[in-house]
């Protein structure tokens, strides 16, 4: 379908779909066997400014929105899910700087992240505070000009690769969601180290470490916005990446969805390509349908996240929730149309299947999202 993409999307679409078939689809098995962290596709990605697509021109970005980013996480993600994630989870850490930074954040931050000569991660999750955010139990002291920090973060993506670090500590524990700030870590700061690499079913090119603070003292001009709004900050910084993670779910639907097109038309049964099949044909019907209807939802929310529009809460949740759930039947069903091949790594769809999993759970499970669009729909009653 098209979606009247302006000239310049359709360039940022066709540059990075290049890098998806050219530098990313050679490797993503060899990767996801290794779990080896994808720093030549990362250097790519910088090369071609694609880190800078959201930040704005006057901090060295290109100046576009979320729907920017959305076409390139979609494209990326159509080849290979974790080197998609350690893209996006580097926008997911930098948006609390870009939405709620100073000046003088920004201009000390941005413009290495838009060049890409530094990634980004983003500390919410720990040990007990997962779906419940603001369970966290991180401390973050005021003492002189430092903050001392202390607690440990738990499977931050990009966690040991990057080297800028939002973290949500609490300030006052005895305020709950309220006593909660935002920071900016760099690596390399004394008291803060890496627990182990995780194992992970798939996204396995992808980094997931622990983040450890112990009495680790950052500067206390590191505080984003003040103390007290870090528990928005993190809910408005998702409010603005969801949208992204449903452009994942886009982008490996396609991907498993064009192998199976591929598959069934070369695969003979009962003297037929399985394609002529009404069973297969109504099976790649439902998931092009859905996945077409999963990117207008994608598109359409994010493009209301750029037109400045206050509160996107419910409508990031939903785009997350409804295309994060077509990649898992898509990848799924990609896997079933193309039968005993389609489970074996000499194929991509189990990989990618594997890898689509992790989309139902991060940045907020898919029943966290449900939740939340509930929430609101209670608001609007009132
Ligand atoms: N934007 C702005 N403010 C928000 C907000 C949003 N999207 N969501 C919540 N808030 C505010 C609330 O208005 C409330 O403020 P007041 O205390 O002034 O009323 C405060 O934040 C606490 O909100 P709430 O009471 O709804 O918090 P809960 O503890 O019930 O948690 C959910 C709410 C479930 C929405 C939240 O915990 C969540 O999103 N969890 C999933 C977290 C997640 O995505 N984890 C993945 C790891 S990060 S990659």
């Amino acid at each position: 379908m098209d979606y009247f993409l302006t000239e310049e999307q359709a360039m940022i679409r066709d540059i990075a779909r290049q890098i998806a078939e050219e530098k990313i689809v050679p490797v993503r098995r060899e990767l996801d066997e290794k779990e080896e962290f994808p720093w030549e596709i990362m250097k790519v990605l910088a090369q071609s400014d694609l880190f800078g697509l959201f930040i704005p021109e006057e901090y060295g970005g290109l100046g576009k929105g979320s729907f920017e980013l959305c076409i390139a996480v979609e494209e990326l993600s159509r080849a290979c899910l974790g080197v998609s994630t350690t893209y996006a989870a580097s926008a997911l850490g930098t948006y609390p700087i870009l939405l709620f930074g100073s000046d003088e954040q920004k201009k000390k931050y941005l413009p290495d992240i838009a060049s890409g000569k530094r990634l980004v991660a983003f500390g919410l999750t720990e040990a007990n505070a997962g779906s419940d955010a603001a369970g966290i139990q991180t401390t973050a002291k005021l003492v002189g000009n430092e903050y001392v920090l202390n607690g440990t973060k738990q499977w931050i993506t990009n966690g040991g690769e990057a080297e800028v670090y939002t973290i949500i500590a609490l300030t006052d524990k005895t305020k709950g969601p309220r006593g909660a700030s935002a920071f900016i870590v760099e690596k390399g700061t004394l008291g803060f180290t890496f627990g182990k690499k995780e194992e992970k079913m798939g996204i396995r090119s992808s980094s997931t470490r622990e983040l450890v603070f112990e009495n680790c003292r950052i500067p206390k001009e590191n505080i984003i916005s003040k103390e007290g709004v870090g528990f928005i900050v993190a809910m408005k910084t998702l409010d603005n990446s969801r949208g992204g993670v449903g452009a994942q779910g886009v982008g490996v639907a396609q991907g498993a969805f064009d192998e199976a097109v591929k598959f069934a038309k070369q695969r003979i049964q009962f003297g037929h390509p399985i394609i002529s099949f009404q069973a297969v044909q109504h099976m790649l019907a439902d998931m092009a349908t859905e996945i077409e209807a999963a990117r207008a939802l994608v598109y359409a929310v994010a493009r209301f996240i750029d037109s400045g529009a206050k509160d996107v809460t419910k409508e990031s949740a939903m785009a997350k929730v409804f295309a994060t759930d077509v990649g898992m039947r898509v990848t799924t069903n990609a896997v079933q149309v193309m039968g005993g091949a389609g489970y074996m790594r000499e194929y991509p769809v189990e990989k990618m299947m594997r890898d689509a999993k992790i989309l139902q759970i991060y940045e907020g499970t898919n029943q966290i999202q449900r939740n939340v669009i509930g929430q609101a729909l209670m608001k609007k009653q009132k």
